[in-house]
Protein backbone atom coordinates (compact mmCIF):
# COMPACT_ATOMS: atom_id res chain seq x y z
CA UNK A 1 0.00 0.00 0.00
CA UNK A 2 1.63 3.12 -0.94
CA UNK A 3 1.58 5.92 1.46
CA UNK A 4 1.28 9.33 -0.19
CA UNK A 5 2.93 12.62 2.39
CA UNK A 6 0.47 14.94 2.86
CA UNK A 7 1.20 18.28 1.24
CA UNK A 8 0.59 20.94 3.62
CA UNK A 9 -0.42 24.46 2.07
CA UNK A 10 2.92 26.13 0.49
CA UNK A 11 1.73 29.30 1.09
CA UNK A 12 4.39 29.95 3.62
CA UNK A 13 1.97 31.46 5.83
CA UNK A 14 1.29 29.94 8.90
CA UNK A 15 -2.65 29.90 8.81
CA UNK A 16 -4.19 30.37 5.22
CA UNK A 17 -7.40 30.82 3.70
CA UNK A 18 -9.89 28.84 5.27
CA UNK A 19 -8.17 28.65 8.73
CA UNK A 20 -10.88 28.96 11.67
CA UNK A 21 -10.96 32.33 13.90
CA UNK A 22 -10.48 30.31 16.82
CA UNK A 23 -7.13 28.99 15.45
CA UNK A 24 -6.05 31.98 13.88
CA UNK A 25 -6.44 33.39 17.45
CA UNK A 26 -4.20 31.46 18.60
CA UNK A 27 -1.76 31.64 16.15
CA UNK A 28 -1.33 35.30 16.30
CA UNK A 29 -1.22 35.39 19.88
CA UNK A 30 2.36 34.94 19.52
CA UNK A 31 2.83 38.54 18.40
CA UNK A 32 2.49 39.56 21.75
CA UNK A 33 5.32 38.84 23.47
CA UNK A 34 3.33 38.23 27.00
CA UNK A 35 0.33 37.29 26.16
CA UNK A 36 -1.57 35.66 28.25
CA UNK A 37 -4.63 34.56 26.34
CA UNK A 38 -6.99 37.27 27.58
CA UNK A 39 -6.96 39.46 25.04
CA UNK A 40 -7.63 36.20 22.39
CA UNK A 41 -10.67 35.29 25.25
CA UNK A 42 -11.74 38.69 24.54
CA UNK A 43 -11.66 38.35 20.80
CA UNK A 44 -13.67 34.92 20.98
CA UNK A 45 -16.18 36.57 23.57
CA UNK A 46 -16.76 39.27 20.72
CA UNK A 47 -17.63 36.69 17.80
CA UNK A 48 -19.89 34.55 19.99
CA UNK A 49 -21.72 37.77 20.30
CA UNK A 50 -21.61 38.81 16.59
CA UNK A 51 -23.01 35.44 16.00
CA UNK A 52 -26.24 35.54 18.15
CA UNK A 53 -26.28 39.07 16.65
CA UNK A 54 -25.88 37.66 12.67
CA UNK A 55 -29.42 35.13 14.01
CA UNK A 56 -31.32 37.95 15.38
CA UNK A 57 -30.44 40.18 12.27
CA UNK A 58 -31.52 37.74 9.90
CA UNK A 59 -34.69 36.47 11.38
CA UNK A 60 -35.51 39.97 12.59
CA UNK A 61 -38.53 40.12 9.90
CA UNK A 62 -39.76 36.92 10.71
CA UNK A 63 -39.50 37.62 14.26
CA UNK A 64 -41.04 41.13 15.08
CA UNK A 65 -37.57 42.16 16.42
CA UNK A 66 -37.60 45.02 12.90
CA UNK A 67 -38.76 48.48 13.59
CA UNK A 68 -38.67 50.73 16.39
CA UNK A 69 -37.87 49.63 19.81
CA UNK A 70 -40.27 53.29 21.05
CA UNK A 71 -37.22 54.64 22.92
CA UNK A 72 -34.77 56.90 21.55
CA UNK A 73 -30.55 56.72 22.96
CA UNK A 74 -28.56 59.39 24.24
CA UNK A 75 -27.61 60.45 20.78
CA UNK A 76 -31.69 61.43 20.10
CA UNK A 77 -31.94 58.64 17.99
CA UNK A 78 -34.80 56.15 17.55
CA UNK A 79 -33.68 52.63 18.83
CA UNK A 80 -34.47 50.03 16.53
CA UNK A 81 -35.61 46.56 18.25
CA UNK A 82 -32.16 45.25 16.79
CA UNK A 83 -29.94 47.75 18.91
CA UNK A 84 -31.37 46.97 21.76
CA UNK A 85 -31.00 43.52 21.52
CA UNK A 86 -27.62 43.75 20.19
CA UNK A 87 -26.66 46.19 23.13
CA UNK A 88 -27.46 43.53 24.96
CA UNK A 89 -26.05 40.64 23.52
CA UNK A 90 -22.66 42.17 23.66
CA UNK A 91 -22.95 44.29 27.17
CA UNK A 92 -23.43 40.34 27.84
CA UNK A 93 -21.11 38.51 26.20
CA UNK A 94 -18.23 40.74 27.66
CA UNK A 95 -19.63 40.74 31.16
CA UNK A 96 -19.58 36.60 30.68
CA UNK A 97 -16.34 36.22 29.13
CA UNK A 98 -14.79 38.49 32.14
CA UNK A 99 -11.74 39.80 30.37
CA UNK A 100 -13.43 43.44 30.03
CA UNK A 101 -13.84 46.21 33.37
CA UNK A 102 -15.95 48.61 31.21
CA UNK A 103 -17.61 49.56 28.54
CA UNK A 104 -18.92 52.55 26.45
CA UNK A 105 -21.66 51.30 24.16
CA UNK A 106 -23.41 54.05 21.98
CA UNK A 107 -27.08 52.89 23.54
CA UNK A 108 -25.96 53.80 26.98
CA UNK A 109 -25.50 57.27 28.02
CA UNK A 110 -23.03 56.34 30.78
CA UNK A 111 -19.99 54.06 31.26
CA UNK A 112 -20.68 50.85 31.97
CA UNK A 113 -18.51 49.57 35.08
CA UNK A 114 -18.89 45.81 35.01
CA UNK A 115 -17.29 45.75 38.39
CA UNK A 116 -14.90 43.26 37.20
CA UNK A 117 -11.59 43.03 39.60
CA UNK A 118 -9.72 41.02 36.75
CA UNK A 119 -10.75 42.83 33.68
CA UNK A 120 -7.66 44.68 31.80
CA UNK A 121 -9.40 45.69 29.04
CA UNK A 122 -11.99 48.77 28.30
CA UNK A 123 -14.49 47.85 24.80
CA UNK A 124 -16.04 50.76 23.26
CA UNK A 125 -18.80 49.41 21.06
CA UNK A 126 -21.69 50.51 18.34
CA UNK A 127 -23.51 47.60 18.75
CA UNK A 128 -25.75 47.73 15.26
CA UNK A 129 -24.67 50.88 13.40
CA UNK A 130 -27.21 51.78 10.07
CA UNK A 131 -29.69 50.19 11.97
CA UNK A 132 -32.41 52.31 10.39
CA UNK A 133 -31.41 50.07 7.11
CA UNK A 134 -32.28 46.85 9.07
CA UNK A 135 -36.14 47.35 7.75
CA UNK A 136 -35.02 47.52 4.51
CA UNK A 137 -32.53 44.81 4.40
CA UNK A 138 -29.63 47.00 3.85
CA UNK A 139 -26.48 45.97 5.26
CA UNK A 140 -25.20 47.33 8.66
CA UNK A 141 -22.74 46.75 11.14
CA UNK A 142 -20.90 46.43 14.40
CA UNK A 143 -18.16 48.20 15.76
CA UNK A 144 -15.89 47.90 18.56
CA UNK A 145 -12.14 49.38 20.08
CA UNK A 146 -10.40 47.54 22.37
CA UNK A 147 -8.32 49.17 24.91
CA UNK A 148 -6.18 48.39 27.94
CA UNK A 149 -6.96 50.05 31.02
CA UNK A 150 -4.35 52.40 32.06
CA UNK A 151 -5.16 52.59 35.92
CA UNK A 152 -4.03 49.43 38.60
CA UNK A 153 -6.23 46.21 37.53
CA UNK A 154 -8.78 45.81 40.67
CA UNK A 155 -8.96 49.52 41.25
CA UNK A 156 -11.68 51.68 40.43
CA UNK A 157 -12.13 52.51 36.93
CA UNK A 158 -10.95 55.93 36.26
CA UNK A 159 -11.77 59.01 33.19
CA UNK A 160 -8.11 57.94 31.99
CA UNK A 161 -9.35 54.51 31.40
CA UNK A 162 -12.18 55.56 29.34
CA UNK A 163 -11.20 58.95 27.30
CA UNK A 164 -8.01 57.23 25.61
CA UNK A 165 -6.80 58.53 21.95
CA UNK A 166 -7.45 56.13 18.94
CA UNK A 167 -3.76 55.55 18.86
CA UNK A 168 -3.83 53.78 22.39
CA UNK A 169 -6.06 50.81 20.83
CA UNK A 170 -4.86 47.34 21.06
CA UNK A 171 -7.38 46.22 18.99
CA UNK A 172 -10.38 47.09 16.54
CA UNK A 173 -12.82 45.67 14.59
CA UNK A 174 -16.37 45.46 12.48
CA UNK A 175 -18.84 43.22 11.92
CA UNK A 176 -20.54 43.68 8.44
CA UNK A 177 -23.90 41.84 8.40
CA UNK A 178 -24.54 41.78 5.00
CA UNK A 179 -25.07 39.47 1.82
CA UNK A 180 -22.52 37.46 4.19
CA UNK A 181 -21.61 38.47 7.58
CA UNK A 182 -18.05 39.25 8.26
CA UNK A 183 -16.13 40.17 10.70
CA UNK A 184 -13.00 41.79 10.02
CA UNK A 185 -10.16 43.26 12.73
CA UNK A 186 -6.36 44.47 13.58
CA UNK A 187 -4.67 43.92 16.78
CA UNK A 188 -2.18 46.46 15.58
CA UNK A 189 -0.08 43.24 13.19
CA UNK A 190 -2.55 43.94 9.89
CA UNK A 191 -5.83 43.35 9.11
CA UNK A 192 -7.65 40.32 8.29
CA UNK A 193 -11.19 39.64 7.35
CA UNK A 194 -13.39 36.22 8.45
CA UNK A 195 -16.56 35.22 6.77
CA UNK A 196 -19.48 33.28 8.78
CA UNK A 197 -20.30 30.26 7.60
CA UNK A 198 -23.94 29.77 9.56
CA UNK A 199 -24.32 26.38 8.59
CA UNK A 200 -20.70 25.13 11.11
CA UNK A 201 -21.25 28.63 13.31
CA UNK A 202 -17.87 29.19 12.67
CA UNK A 203 -16.01 32.00 10.60
CA UNK A 204 -13.29 31.32 8.43
CA UNK A 205 -10.43 32.98 7.27
CA UNK A 206 -11.08 34.73 3.45
CA UNK A 207 -9.45 37.67 3.42
CA UNK A 208 -6.09 37.74 4.61
CA UNK A 209 -3.54 40.56 5.21
CA UNK A 210 -5.91 43.13 3.22
CA UNK A 211 -4.09 45.95 1.75
CA UNK A 212 -5.99 48.93 0.71
CA UNK A 213 -6.05 50.24 -3.07
CA UNK A 214 -3.44 53.48 -2.38
CA UNK A 215 -6.10 55.41 -5.10
CA UNK A 216 -9.44 55.13 -5.95
CA UNK A 217 -12.71 55.60 -8.23
CA UNK A 218 -15.10 56.07 -5.69
CA UNK A 219 -16.24 58.49 -3.25
CA UNK A 220 -19.62 58.09 -0.13
CA UNK A 221 -20.85 61.24 0.85
CA UNK A 222 -24.50 62.24 1.49
CA UNK A 223 -24.92 64.57 -1.15
CA UNK A 224 -28.01 65.75 0.19
CA UNK A 225 -26.26 67.64 2.68
CA UNK A 226 -23.92 69.20 0.22
CA UNK A 227 -25.68 72.76 1.23
CA UNK A 228 -25.00 72.24 4.22
CA UNK A 229 -21.17 71.66 3.58
CA UNK A 230 -18.12 73.96 3.93
CA UNK A 231 -16.68 75.60 0.85
CA UNK A 232 -13.82 73.30 0.03
CA UNK A 233 -15.94 69.70 0.83
CA UNK A 234 -18.04 70.81 -1.94
CA UNK A 235 -14.71 71.92 -4.53
CA UNK A 236 -13.85 68.23 -3.49
CA UNK A 237 -16.55 66.79 -4.57
CA UNK A 238 -17.11 68.44 -7.30
CA UNK A 239 -13.46 67.36 -8.30
CA UNK A 240 -14.39 63.53 -7.76
CA UNK A 241 -17.30 64.79 -10.38
CA UNK A 242 -14.54 66.04 -12.60
CA UNK A 243 -12.37 63.23 -12.53
CA UNK A 244 -15.57 60.78 -13.60
CA UNK A 245 -15.77 58.97 -10.07
CA UNK A 246 -18.40 56.50 -9.01
CA UNK A 247 -21.00 57.77 -6.32
CA UNK A 248 -21.70 54.91 -3.75
CA UNK A 249 -23.53 56.13 -0.46
CA UNK A 250 -26.05 53.78 1.22
CA UNK A 251 -26.23 55.41 4.62
CA UNK A 252 -24.57 52.22 6.73
CA UNK A 253 -20.94 53.33 7.76
CA UNK A 254 -19.06 49.56 7.66
CA UNK A 255 -20.74 48.89 4.32
CA UNK A 256 -19.64 51.59 2.76
CA UNK A 257 -16.29 51.47 4.76
CA UNK A 258 -15.27 48.06 3.88
CA UNK A 259 -16.18 48.30 0.16
CA UNK A 260 -13.96 51.47 -0.12
CA UNK A 261 -11.17 49.39 1.79
CA UNK A 262 -11.38 46.56 -0.74
CA UNK A 263 -11.71 48.37 -3.52
CA UNK A 264 -10.31 51.42 -3.62
CA UNK A 265 -12.27 54.79 -2.42
CA UNK A 266 -13.19 57.77 0.08
CA UNK A 267 -15.86 58.12 2.70
CA UNK A 268 -16.48 61.71 4.10
CA UNK A 269 -19.04 62.86 6.70
CA UNK A 270 -18.00 66.01 7.13
CA UNK A 271 -19.41 68.90 9.92
CA UNK A 272 -22.70 70.60 8.38
CA UNK A 273 -25.33 72.76 9.88
CA UNK A 274 -26.87 70.10 11.57
CA UNK A 275 -23.51 68.48 12.74
CA UNK A 276 -20.96 71.08 12.93
CA UNK A 277 -18.86 68.48 14.76
CA UNK A 278 -19.93 65.84 12.32
CA UNK A 279 -21.95 63.20 12.91
CA UNK A 280 -19.77 59.70 13.61
CA UNK A 281 -19.20 59.06 17.38
CA UNK A 282 -15.07 59.41 18.31
CA UNK A 283 -15.05 56.52 20.62
CA UNK A 284 -16.50 53.66 18.85
CA UNK A 285 -16.84 54.80 15.55
CA UNK A 286 -14.41 56.70 14.08
CA UNK A 287 -11.31 55.03 16.13
CA UNK A 288 -11.93 51.39 15.14
CA UNK A 289 -12.02 52.11 11.17
CA UNK A 290 -9.51 54.38 11.33
CA UNK A 291 -7.37 52.44 13.44
CA UNK A 292 -8.27 49.49 10.75
CA UNK A 293 -7.66 51.66 7.83
CA UNK A 294 -4.24 52.50 8.85
CA UNK A 295 -3.13 49.28 9.81
CA UNK A 296 -4.38 48.40 5.70
CA UNK A 297 -2.79 51.11 4.28
CA UNK A 298 -5.51 53.64 4.20
CA UNK A 299 -5.85 57.25 6.18
CA UNK A 300 -8.52 58.76 8.37
CA UNK A 301 -8.58 62.58 9.04
CA UNK A 302 -10.71 65.03 11.08
CA UNK A 303 -9.79 67.13 8.07
CA UNK A 304 -7.36 68.63 10.17
CA UNK A 305 -5.67 65.56 12.08
CA UNK A 306 -5.18 62.11 11.98
CA UNK A 307 -8.37 60.44 13.63
CA UNK A 308 -5.95 58.12 16.22
CA UNK A 309 -4.71 61.68 17.32
CA UNK A 310 -7.56 63.19 18.58
CA UNK A 311 -7.74 63.10 22.83
CA UNK A 312 -11.03 62.26 23.42
CA UNK A 313 -13.36 64.71 25.98
CA UNK A 314 -16.62 63.72 25.98
CA UNK A 315 -17.90 60.09 26.27
CA UNK A 316 -20.38 60.35 22.72
CA UNK A 317 -17.85 62.80 21.02
CA UNK A 318 -18.81 63.32 17.44
CA UNK A 319 -15.98 64.05 14.74
CA UNK A 320 -16.52 64.95 10.92
CA UNK A 321 -14.68 61.89 9.44
CA UNK A 322 -12.48 61.80 5.73
CA UNK A 323 -11.54 57.90 5.29
CA UNK A 324 -10.10 55.52 3.08
CA UNK A 325 -7.33 55.29 0.30
CA UNK A 326 -4.39 57.21 1.32
CA UNK A 327 -4.05 59.74 -1.80
CA UNK A 328 -7.82 60.19 -1.47
CA UNK A 329 -7.98 61.00 2.29
CA UNK A 330 -4.55 63.18 1.20
CA UNK A 331 -5.92 65.29 -1.27
CA UNK A 332 -9.07 65.86 0.26
CA UNK A 333 -7.16 67.09 3.85
CA UNK A 334 -4.71 69.32 1.70
CA UNK A 335 -7.78 70.95 -0.10
CA UNK A 336 -9.41 71.61 3.41
CA UNK A 337 -6.12 72.53 5.61
CA UNK A 338 -4.79 74.83 2.64
CA UNK A 339 -8.97 76.70 1.89
CA UNK A 340 -8.73 76.85 6.11
CA UNK A 341 -4.93 78.45 5.74
CA UNK A 342 -6.55 81.24 3.37
CA UNK A 343 -9.49 81.91 5.72
CA UNK A 344 -7.45 82.74 8.47
P1 LIG B 1 -26.87 60.28 7.05
C1 LIG B 1 -25.98 55.51 10.38
O1 LIG B 1 -26.92 56.24 11.16
C2 LIG B 1 -24.68 56.30 10.41
O2 LIG B 1 -24.23 56.42 11.71
C3 LIG B 1 -23.66 55.64 9.51
O3 LIG B 1 -23.76 54.26 9.50
C4 LIG B 1 -23.96 56.25 8.14
O4 LIG B 1 -22.82 56.31 7.31
C5 LIG B 1 -24.45 57.66 8.50
O5 LIG B 1 -24.93 57.60 9.85
C6 LIG B 1 -25.59 58.08 7.61
O6 LIG B 1 -25.97 59.38 8.02
O7 LIG B 1 -26.93 61.64 7.72
O8 LIG B 1 -26.15 60.33 5.72
O9 LIG B 1 -28.20 59.56 6.95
Amino acid sequence: MKINPYQPDQSGMAYSVGTTLDRFIKLKQSDFPFASGELSQLLRDIALAAKIVNRETNRAGLANIGGAFGQTNIQGEEQQKLDVIANIRFIRALSKGGEVCAIVSEEEDSVIDLQNGSGKYVVAIDPLDGSSNIDVNISIGTIFSIYRRKTPVGSPIQLEDIMQPGSEQVAAGYVLYGSSTMLVYTTGFGVNGFTYEASLGEFFLSHPDIQAPKDGKIYSINEGSELEWSQEIKEYILSCKQQGYSARYIGSLVADFHRNLLKGGIYLYPATVKNPSGKLRLLYEANALALIAEQAGAQATDGNQRILDIQPESLHQRTPLIIGSSRMVQEASTKIKSSTLQKS
